[in-house]
């Protein structure tokens, strides 16, 4: 921790030689958070800025200003050399290379993939670019860190991750929770909530708005009393028993009991942003940032953030929030869709949506498409996009837990194809050329079997 906060310390004074900076950060939760923090501590620090998102960086067409690389740069690090850029890096991407003005988890013996965010780094080169004055930033840094999915592997954040929420409580921005781990606790009705959760799976309940009720009303809790009742609404003795409830289905099913324990996990609360609405919990605040990037509407993301922190948020969050509407319209129109043409193969189920769903969402379609397909098999997704065909993969734990690792089979079908993929286990993701598509999926279904018949720990 000490060495990292060094070199923040350096990179701060690095910056504050400069006049003017130019922001270049990556366009999803992580990099607007990681942009917001950058351009207001730049902005305290009275240092003129502008900021620029961008879905994959192309050091070619950044211009010869002084830049701050934000959640992105670190894998482009020999290109960054060679074009001679003058720039600060604050990611935690694998990096390609040293460079000594970088700011980023792996130099340090850290995992980036848990243990720091892009707007986690962002924020400790603030804390020197503003130190007395940068302590409500630290809301910006764990909601990328949750954007980014960090806490996914342990149910709560760690490493580095793990001291900023400290910070945050000790602070007075932040509440820590041990709650259920559903989406939708501050803004959704709770059997809404209950319907839309796939992670884990509840059978009876998961997709199903009849079985979500019912579970309520067999536990005798009222739905509603003015209005629909939330998570947040609910007393303490009845999100006890929705939990149990819960717990039990899990157990009849046989659920492995890692699986059963990701029910509950961490969960960070914005304690200065208003109650029920989607700014007050981290996850749902991703997830509304997410919404705004993934329609190319990332400065609205931004200037939320920034409403975040002055309480000026009328416009951009009424903005945002219609965003995320349409991206739910968007979600459940793809998943009529992607039903109607999912074909199954030996080991891997697929559709192909053309260029009926954007390839942003494609694989958010995928994942939720769980609630009523064969959950024994991996779903790949294709959508065409600018660049040829993007293809996502998605799976279940259970199938995780038997061996399957998607990152591993994407990257192998690549190879074959062409193409260029990553991501996890559970969830990648790859653009391949036009016309590829059989080809990929011959191999891809053949990794799969290989990779379930050697079982966890094979291949
Ligand atoms: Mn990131």
């Amino acid at each position: 921790m000490k060495e990292i906060l060094a070199k923040a310390r350096e990179i701060a004074e690095v910056i504050r030689r400069e006049g003017f900076v130019k922001i270049v950060t990556h366009i999803d939760a992580d990099g607007i958070t990681s942009g917001a923090i950058a351009f207001e501590s730049l902005r305290r620090a009275g240092i003129d800025c502008e900021i620029e998102f961008l879905k994959k960086l192309d050091v070619d067409v950044i211009g010869d200003e002084f830049v701050w690389f934000t959640d992105l740069g670190s894998s482009c690090i020999r290109e960054i050399v060679r074009s001679g850029l003058r720039c600060v890096i604050t990611d935690h991407h694998v990096p390609d290379g040293y460079y000594k003005n970088q700011l980023n988890p792996h130099d340090f013996g850290y995992d980036g993939s848990y243990d720091l965010s892009g707007s986690g780094a962002t924020y400790l080169v603030s804390k020197f670019l503003n130190p007395v004055n940068h302590t409500d930033l630290i809301q910006l840094a764990i909601v990328g860190a949750v954007g980014d999915l960090q806490d996914s592997r342990e149910c709560k954040l760690v490493g580095l991750n793990e001291a900023l929420v400290n910070e945050g409580v000790t602070y007075g921005f932040l509440d820590v929770e041990r709650d259920l781990r559903f989406f939708g606790k501050q803004t959704r009705p709770v059997f809404k909530m209950l319907e839309y959760n796939f992670d884990p799976y509840i059978p009876g309940v998961s997709g199903s708005e009849r079985g979500s009720i019912d579970l309520l009303k067999r536990l005798g809790i009222p739905l509603k009393f003015e209005d629909w009742r939330r998570w947040i609404d609910l007393e303490i003795d009845e999100r006890r028993a929705i939990v149990s409830e819960l717990v039990r289905i899990c157990i009849r099913n046989k659920y492995p009991i890692g699986y059963i324990g990701r029910l509950v996990g961490e969960c960070y609360i914005l304690k200065k942003q208003a109650e029920g609405t989607e700014l007050r919990d981290a996850t749902e605040l991703s997830t509304l940032l997410n919404a705004t990037a993934r329609y190319n509407k990332a400065e609205i993301g931004l200037k939320v953030c920034l409403g975040i922190l002055d309480g000026d948020l009328d416009w951009a969050f009424r903005k945002a929030r219609r965003l995320l509407q349409m991206h739910r319209r968007n979600l459940s129109e793809g998943i009529k869709l992607a039903l109607s043409r999912m074909e199954e193969l030996e080991n891997i189920q697929f559709f192909h949506a053309r260029d009926e769903i954007i390839d942003t969402i494609v694989g958010i379609v995928a994942g939720m498409c769980y609630s009523r397909v064969n959950l024994e098999k991996p779903i790949v997704a294709f959508a065409n996009c600018d660049e040829g065909v993007k293809v996502s993969a998605r799976a279940t734990q259970r199938l995780v837990d038997g061996g399957v690792d998607l990152e591993k089979a994407i990257r192998l079908a690549c190879e074959r194809v062409g193409g260029s993929g990553g991501g996890h286990k559970i969830a990648a993701g790859a653009v391949i050329p036009r016309g590829k598509e059989n080809e990929f999926l011959e191999e891809f279904n053949r990794i799969i079997g290989e990779q379930i018949r050697n079982g966890a720990g094979g291949i």
